[in-house]
């Protein structure tokens, strides 16, 4: 770029907008236009797991034309400095969080401006990162091509998204042994610009499943220092619980209660589909079933509904190492229901537990046998017999 000698004074005095035309500003603006300030609904109770953002790195300053002139050095040559960078987008993965809600009121995410080069070769300001926490397990996606970009896991995990724009030259730059005198200056470069899904996708050793009512919550209360409502309705849970239980020697499992799942989930029917992502990356599964529930001559028919809703959801999800905790086993119609229970259950007879959630009754056996799956993910206790996956194909429909 050639700038004659008028153009000097009026680069100098250029504010940071100056080679902004393309530009990344303008949509911001429109956005804002587009949604003026008036007050949008929103509902503060809902759990947010996926959030779209666009996320916008600083540009980076332009460079300077500016020359020396000092008593001494009347022509002391080129002094413009070189533009600084533009600020980058950096996400930061952090275990204090468990849910995107503070994205809520949140679209765009714009970092600083690098600062335009100045006189004396001073180099322009770099513009400051933006830093956005999110929680473990969330799933960075780019809206356009649907790539994974990031699958961001452990906590204090550092990722930078967008990058800076590189600040632009000052002619101090363009200096050589032939050119003394350079009038050129090159502008700051825009920084990334990327519109993405963020998803959580919770990251627990254990998930409990269970139809609505069987006692999950109860179960959770039971086992960890929480205090998750409970209720004696349908869907009390309406958004996924985290917690974790602690052992004498300090090592902790994650237990993750889900809201419950009814048939058709996967179709969308209740809220489990919603949710049924959240047990995706458990270790181990816990089937929580309703022993006092009254199912005239199928025992097993919460276990199979469950585990169809899975597979028709993600097959995969039946290859987890699994228990059976067959909850209200305190109340006296449960004792029928075991008997029946037993007879007909298909898997190894050591992974499934009557217990009582509410009484805390025969706790500590199902706790051993839940933080052996939870160290040893790959034990294969999931193994389905033929005759099972039969059956299961042929429950009927409620
Ligand atoms: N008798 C008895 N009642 C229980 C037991 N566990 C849970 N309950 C009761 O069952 C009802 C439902 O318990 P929740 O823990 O809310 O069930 P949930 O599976 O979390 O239900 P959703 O969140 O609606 O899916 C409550 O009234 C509990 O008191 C138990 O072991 N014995
Ligand atoms: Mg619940």
């Amino acid at each position: 770029m050639i700038i004659t000698e008028e153009d000097q004074e009026e680069i100098c005095s250029q504010s940071d907008d100056c080679y902004d035309s393309d530009c990344d500003e303008s949509l911001f603006d429109e956005e804002e236009e587009d949604f003026p300030k008036k007050k949008r609904p929103s509902n503060r109770h809902d759990y947010l797991d996926k959030i779209i953002l666009t996320l916008s790195a600083g540009r980076g300053g332009n460079g300077r034309v500016a020359w020396i002139r000092t008593r001494f050095r009347p022509k002391g040559g080129p002094s413009g400095g070189n533009g600084g960078k533009g600020g980058s987008i950096i996400i930061q993965v952090s275990k204090d969080l468990l849910s995107l809600d503070h994205f809520r009121n949140t679209r765009i995410i714009k970092a600083d401006n690098g600062g335009d080069g100045g006189t004396c070769h001073c180099q322009g300001k770099k513009g400051l990162d933006k830093v956005i926490k999110v929680p473990c397990g969330t799933l960075v996606k780019n809206l356009e091509t649907g790539e994974i970009i990031k699958d961001l896991i452990q906590d204090g995990e550092i990722f930078e998204i967008c990058t800076g724009g590189k600040g632009g030259l000052g002619n101090d730059y363009f200096k050589t042994p032939t050119n003394r005198t350079p009038r050129n200056a090159t502008p700051g470069k825009p920084g990334d610009l990327l519109k993405v899904e963020l998803e959580l996708k919770l990251i627990a050793d254990v998930g409990f499943v269970g139809l609505p009512n069987a006692g999950k919550s109860t179960l959770l209360n039971a086992l960890t220092a929480t205090e998750v409502k409970i209720g004696d309705y349908p869907f009390t849970t309406l958004k996924p619980n985290l917690s974790y239980l602690q052992f004498d020697d300090y090592s902790r499992i994650f237990l993750a209660d889900i809201p419950g799942i009814i048939k058709d989930a996967h179709v969308g029917r209740g809220l489990g589909l919603e949710f049924l992502k959240h047990i995706e990356r458990t270790k181990v599964l816990i089937f929580v079933i309703d022993l006092a529930k009254e199912h005239e001559n199928d025992p097993l028919h919460d276990l199979n509904l469950l585990r169809r809703e899975l597979e028709l959801h993600n097959p995969t999800l039946l290859e987890k190492p699994f228990l059976v905790a067959l909850n209200k086993a305190d109340l006296p119609e449960s004792e029928e229901h075991l008997k029946q229970f037993i007879k007909h259950y298909p898997f190894e007879k050591s992974t499934f537990f009557p217990i009582s959630a509410l009484q805390k009754q025969n706790l500590e056996p199902f706790v051993k046998a839940m933080r052996e799956l939870a160290a040893a993910p790959k034990k294969q206790n999931a193994m389905i017999s033929f005759e099972y996956l039969k059956t299961l194909q042929n429950t009927p429909a409620d």
